[in-house]
């Protein structure tokens, strides 16, 4: 019988089944939670019932609670107090799992008190991903079923583990079969009924806690084993001090009330905020308004890869990793050779991780052909062109391209910068054209930047939407414009960065101004790594900037020993007096008397133009949503997670705040900062990027 919209309860013999139905994943919404809890009553209150099975309907098993009601008044049951009356229950209960057991949905299934599931099943508490701590007693129970070690890793890592991992470890009771969830539920259910077995309450196991007591160091050389991965963030630490809990001197329940006040910091403070508004962010990219959800998908059975450099060659592995063929053409047997040859390697790297196995690489390096002639393309229903970033050569390209792709192929760029009309006018099908803008490392990082050119026909945009989710990447729409929303903010905060250091800062020290606010690396760090020349023109060059010099010098960065920094053989950097040099020559031959920049100067100047700068790209439809920007910040440079990406981060800001400050910067430094109207106007209206 039907509890409320989303419970259904009903007997099989002496077993309750209490059905959860609440799309897309169980959340534990309050509808949810009211429901179980009222079921819950029926079964316990009902004498020819001596067991209960806890089970969801559609893809998964509670997914964790309800992250939309973040924020909102509490509804009543809590999800604490609901976990209370599980645990505390007369009767056993059985939680049966498939899909994801999520945050509260494992520590739900925590305080059942049995748990099965299906081997496709996982067990996680990601918590932490949002910033926050399994705050329903995750830290407390975890810990006794798997052990100190394992508890530390899962809760502060959030990654989830197989039901065959859990069941090794004494999570999970038993494993079901794979499409008979419910009826194996039941059965052993009547099991635990027909043998007796008492009611196990996880919170009174403490064999698993006993092996780690008198041991302190395991924790110390966890946060320092992790000191990196965790800089900057505060989940991680507040997670593992409740994991510590459990070895105090506290009760059970006074450390669910340690746990309960870490927890409610977390949810109060911008770094919850901020990794929850990546969470959306991430997923609302995938939305792309005006497109109707029923606009036709061109089928990708099979792409092309125009181009077996760095970029082209993690593009190819994007696909065969997904099992789609890849023809991948170069002009010359030496680089075809040389760029398999990196594939190859690339795959036996992961394989040597334990990542994939030897046949995995074997498999994968078999859906790629390597050719030499073009023609080789003409089946395939995407070409991805990967050469160089200069514009006659790409049109060029595409003219070839085209006039061997079969009609209704989609011809791709990866473009970094460049213009996409232009690129497609070389074509007889520009409204087949598209930019698909992968970023370095491409076999790695997740952002796909999807380049609408001003022709480019819905059911391309939708296909490339789509293909972003089968590839794995953040595949996020923006509009044609130079460096179209990720490069273009890069370029507006590297021109600050440059200017500071003729100004009179060292690279080393706008780098570090960098790191600490929590990017992974700095400006110039990332310009060496990813090559000092990316962009440059040996032809053209004319020493009119710092980097044509350094590049002239043969300064191109890691590759070549120095760029911006000295490297020795193992890449390690050291600040370069030779770059140092150079870029004090060239003040002063621009008559700048260099002098000491304080660190706030820097900070303002690069951040306050990467705000301005995705304001304007906002203003002018580039991107159609402010998280989108912030997804792309976040996902493609290493913006810190837990500021949640430039709007983001200038919200937390407040406009009126940013605002002043671009006129303060504007007067200082000139137009690069005089305000975009986008910012005028939300400040004046005491609004926010979010309210856009
Ligand atoms: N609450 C609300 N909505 C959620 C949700 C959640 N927990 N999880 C997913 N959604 C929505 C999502 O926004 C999207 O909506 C749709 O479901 C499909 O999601 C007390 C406090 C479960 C692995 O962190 O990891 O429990 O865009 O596109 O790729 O200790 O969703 O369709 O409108 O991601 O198949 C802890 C988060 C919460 C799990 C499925 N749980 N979710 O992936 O689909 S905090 C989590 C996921 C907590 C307790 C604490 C994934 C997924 P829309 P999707 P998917």
């Amino acid at each position: 019988m039907k509890v409320n919209d989303v419970t259904s309860y009903e007997t099989d013999g002496r077993v309750a089944i209490i059905t959860v139905d609440s799309p897309p994943v169980n959340a534990l919404s309050s509808a949810v939670r009211q429901g179980v809890a009222q079921a819950l009553d029926s079964a316990l209150a009902d004498e020819a019932i001596g067991a209960v099975v806890l089970i969801c309907a559609g893809r998964t098993f509670f997914a964790g609670a309800d992250i939309s009601e973040f924020g909102k008044p509490p509804v009543e049951p809590s999800l604490r107090d609901l976990l209370k009356t599980i645990e505390d229950a007369s009767k056993p209960v059985i939680a049966a799992i498939h899909g994801t057991a999520l945050g509260g949905g494992l520590e739900t299934a925590l305080c059942a008190h049995y748990r099965i599931a299906v081997p496709s099943a996982k067990c996680g508490l990601p918590e932490v991903k949002l910033g926050l701590l399994a705050g329903a007693g995750g830290t407390q129970r975890l810990p006794r079923v798997v052990g100190i070690a394992k508890a530390l890793e899962m809760v502060t890592g959030g990654d989830p583990i197989s039901a065959r991992a859990a069941y090794d470890m004494g999570l999970l009771d038993e494993l079901a079969g794979e499409s008979s969830l419910r009826a194996d539920a039941i059965a052993f259910a009547g099991r635990v009924l027909a043998e007796n077995r008492p009611l196990v309450k996880v919170r009174d196991k403490t064999d698993k806690l006993d092996e780690a007591r008198g041991k302190p160091e395991i924790f110390e050389q966890f946060r320092a084993a992790n000191a990196k991965r965790f800089k900057g963030f505060l989940a991680p630490e507040y997670s593992i001090r409740c994991v510590e809990a459990t070895l105090s001197d506290r009760s059970f329940d006074e450390a669910l009330a340690y746990e309960r006040s870490l927890f409610e910091e977390l949810m109060a403070d911008s770094q919850s905020a901020a990794q929850r508004h990546v969470f959306f962010a991430e997923r609302q990219a995938a939305k792309v308004d005006g497109l109707p959800a029923d606009t036709p998908i061109i089928p990708i059975r099979t792409v092309a890869v125009i181009g077996a450099g760095t970029m082209g060659g993690g593009i190819a592995m994007n696909f065969a990793n997904v099992g789609i063929p890849v023809t991948l053409v170069e002009n010359n047997a030496a680089a075809l050779d040389r760029g398999l040859g990196v594939i190859r390697r690339n795959y036996e790297t992961t394989a040597s991780k334990g990542k994939i196995s030897a046949d995995d690489v074997e498999k994968r390096m078999g859906l790629i052909r390597g050719t030499l002639d073009i023609a080789d393309i003409g089946d395939c229903d995407l070409v991805i062109e990967a050469i160089f970033e200069q514009m006659d050569i790409k049109q060029e390209m595409f003219a070839r391209i085209d006039a061997v792709a079969k009609p209704g192929a989609i011809l791709a760029s990866n473009t970094s910068y460049l213009d996409l009309d232009q690129i497609a006018a070389a074509t007889s099908r520009p409204d087949h054209v598209i930019g698909l803008h992968f970023f370095s490392p491409a076999n790695v990082m997740r952002l796909l930047e999807i380049v609408r050119g001003s022709a480019t026909a819905p059911t391309v945009i939708a296909t490339a939407m789509k293909l972003a989710k089968t590839i794995n990447k953040v595949g996020v729409l923006v509009g044609n414009c130079f460096g179209f929303v990720g490069n273009r903010i890069l370029a507006a905060r590297a021109a600050q960065a440059d200017a500071l250091l003729l100004k009179g800062a060292s690279p080393s020290q706008v780098d570090q101004v960098m790191t600490d606010f929590g990017f992974a690396m700095g400006n110039y760090q990332m310009r060496d790594l990813a090559g000092n020349d990316v962009g440059w023109n040996r032809e053209k060059s004319s020493s009119s900037t710092v980097r044509e010099i350094l590049n002239e010098m043969g300064r191109h960065g890691q590759k070549s020993g120095g760029g911006y920094y000295d490297y020795d053989e193992k890449r390690n950097r050291t600040p370069s007096p030779v770059a140092l040099q150079v870029i004090e020559d060239f003040a002063a031959k621009q008559g700048i008397v260099r002098q000491p920049v304080d660190e706030q100067e820097i900070h303002d100047r690069l951040l306050f133009a990467m705000v301005n700068e995705g304001a304007k790209i906002l203003d002018e439809g580039i991107a159609s949503r402010a998280s989108d920007v912030d997804i792309i910040w976040v996902t493609g440079y290493g913006w810190p997670r837990y500021s949640g990406g430039p709007m983001f981060w200038a919200d937390l800001q407040g406009l009126p705040a940013v605002l002043a400050k671009l006129k303060a910067l504007e007067a200082a430094h000139g137009p690069a900062f005089t305000p975009s109207p986008l910012i005028e106007r939300l400040a004046a209206e005491g609004k926010g990027f979010k309210d856009i």
